[in-house]
Order: structure tokens, then C-alpha cells, then sequence
């Protein structure tokens, strides 16, 4: 059976670390700050009490740190004990972080995969969560029923800095979705009305309707074709678009998270992109 130290024992951490030990694996644990792991070592886990001792006790290292930085520090403290070794990090990170540290990885004659966890701590072995994980696929193959004691394992390539591009990908759909809500309750509640109710009964219904055209939009994206049954041209929403801002300005609320937006409408329109849909964004972005 896979053998598996965590370094890294925050929130996620110490909650990937249980969930390993609920499955029954020989969990070692390693954190700075060493009094995080008495609650594992009271379920089971072994508590090391440097790097090294942590890289030493088993064959699959999995790191939950704050930023790759703190890996990078973590590796360089152990650069010998990690020959033969797989390295599983889970810390949030970019594409080019990841693949770093995966030729790091392979000049010391480890394995290294790196994760996207789409999760919080609640959600970890449960199967409303899941990690992304790029890599070498045999070593994804081989970990996977170990890996799936995290909960649902979704394998996207080869190229080590999949997992992460797929990871900001999602967060970004999730912040872009945020930033809108708290624009919305800031402008409702400058009126005074209740947010609860606003996002309940009108808010969240009407993001769910329009998450219905979301396939279409994506299609138009890879099809290159903006221009097709448009029912919203650009040109008429670059207009519209203003009364967004003003309206913000008239309620004493700041509107300088949409105001680039108005901006990359307007160069649109300035393009002649008038009668394409908003999927034509998507291409001015990739400049
Ligand atoms: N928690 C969440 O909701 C998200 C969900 C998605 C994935 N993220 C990423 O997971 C990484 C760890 O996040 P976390 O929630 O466990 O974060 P913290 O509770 O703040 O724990 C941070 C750990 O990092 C250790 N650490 C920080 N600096 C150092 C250092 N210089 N040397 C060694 N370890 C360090 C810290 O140790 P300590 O402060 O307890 O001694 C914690 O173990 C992260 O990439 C999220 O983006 C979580």
C-alpha cells in the first residue's frame, strides 16, 4: 500500500491528511509549526518532526503550502531524500511554477505531479470536491485509488502546468461571478433594499437562466464564429453598458470594477465587432 507523508498542515492540509488516514494509509505528517500536528497524530498519523524525517518515511509526498515558494524552501532543505520519491504538490500555484518545479523534480530522479484542488476543507474526501492533476499520466494511473481518497480525480495532461492553468481557469470563472454579485448588493443596497431577498428571488434566478446559454457561448468560442444568431449584438450592450457605470456613480457606489470592462466593449465596438456576441471578447483578450 502507498505510504504517504503531508508537508503542509493548514486548513487543507491537515484535511487531506485526514482523509488519507480515514482510508486506512500510513499517514506521516510535517508542519512549521509543529503543535498543528497533534490532532492527526491523535488518529493515527506519525508526526515527523523535520523535512527530511517527513520525505524519508514514505514513497508519496504530498505538499499543501502557501505558495510554491515554500515548496521550493522545503525541497531545497531535502534535496538528496527526494531521489525516488513522488511528489504530489497540491499548493495553488501558475503553469510555469508547476513546471519548474516538475524539472526540479525529475534532475533529482523524482516523479512529480501537481494539483489543482477544487475544494475547501470541508469538501476533501467527500465527492462534492475534486483535484485536477497534471503530469506524467503512468504516475497519475498508478496513484489514482490513493488519490481518490481526496475525492473525485479529474487527470488534464501531460504538461505539469495543466492542473494550475485549469485551477485559475475555474477561479476565475468564480471571482468574475463574485465581483458581479457584490456589484449587484452594493447598487440594491444603496437603496436600501435586503440582499437576502434580492439574491434569493431575483439575483441568483437570473444568473441561472443566463448560465443557460453558457454552451452555446463556449462553442462560439472554439467555432471562431461570434456572428451567428446573435440575439444581444455587442454594439447595442457597449451602449447599454454605460448605464451600468452612471447608475453606480448616481447611487454613491464606486464602479471601477466594471469600468474595464466598458473599456474592452468600446474597442470592440472600435474593431467593428458591433454585431458579434460577447464571445468575441475571448479573442480580443488573447493579444
Ligand atoms: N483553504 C482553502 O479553501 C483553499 C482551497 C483550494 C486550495 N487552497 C490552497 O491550498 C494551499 C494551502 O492552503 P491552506 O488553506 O492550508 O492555508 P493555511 O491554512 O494558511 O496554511 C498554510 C500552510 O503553509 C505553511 N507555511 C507558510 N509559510 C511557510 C514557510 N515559510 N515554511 C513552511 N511552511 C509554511 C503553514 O505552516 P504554519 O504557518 O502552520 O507553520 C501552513 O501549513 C494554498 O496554496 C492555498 O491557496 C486552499
Amino acid at each position: 500500500m502507498t505510504t504517504i507523508s503531508v508537508l503542509g498542515l493548514g486548513a487543507m492540509g491537515s484535511a487531506l491528511a485526514k482523509a488519507f488516514l480515514k482510508n486506512g494509509y500510513a499517514t506521516t505528517v510535517w508542519n512549521r509549526t509543529e503543535a498543528k500536528a497533534d490532532a492527526l497524530v491523535a488518529q493515527g498519523a506519525s508526526k515527523a518532526s523535520t523535512i527530511e524525517q517527513a520525505i524519508e518515511a514514505s514513497d508519496t509526498l504530498v505538499l499543501c503550502v502557501v505558495t510554491n515558494d515554500v515548496v521550493h524552501a522545503i525541497l531545497d532543505e531535502a534535496k538528496d531524500a527526494i531521489q525516488g520519491k513522488t511528489i504530489v504538490n497540491l499548493t495553488n500555484g501558475t503553469p510555469n511554477q508547476a513546471r519548474d518545479l516538475a524539472v526540479r523534480a525529475t534532475k533529482h530522479h523524482a516523479e512529480y505531479l501537481d494539483g489543482g484542488i477544487m475544494a475547501v476543507p470541508p469538501m476533501i474526501g467527500t465527492e462534492a470536491g475534486y483535484v485536477l492533476y497534471s503530469g506524467p499520466q503512468p504516475v497519475f494511473e498508478r496513484l489514482e485509488k490513493t488519490l481518490r481518497a481526496l475525492g473525485g480525480t479529474k487527470y488534464v495532461g501531460a504538461d505539469a502546468g495543466l492542473a494550475a492553468l485549469y485551477d485559475l481557469a475555474l477561479l476565475t470563472g468564480m471571482y468574475g461571478q463574485t465581483i458581479g454579485q457584490v456589484q449587484a448588493l452594493a447598487l440594491i443596497r444603496s437603496a436600501g433594499v435586503e440582499a437576502e431577498g434580492f439574491m434569493r428571488d431575483l439575483l441568483d434566478p437570473w444568473m441561472k437562466a443566463m448560465a443557460a446559454f453558457s454552451t452555446e457561448f463556449a462553442q462560439q468560442v472554439d467555432a471562431g464564429n461570434h456572428t451567428e444568431n446573435v440575439v444581444s449584438p455587442l454594439g447595442m450592450q457597449a451602449a447599454a453598458f454605460h448605464n451600468l457605470i452612471d447608475a453606480a456613480g448616481e447611487q454613491g457606489v464606486s464602479a471601477d470594477l466594471f469600468k474595464p470592462l466598458q473599456s474592452l466593449l468600446n474597442e470592440a465596438v472600435d474593431q467593428g465587432h458591433d454585431n458579434a456576441d460577447l464571445s468575441v471578447l475571448v479573442d480580443l483578450l488573447r493579444r
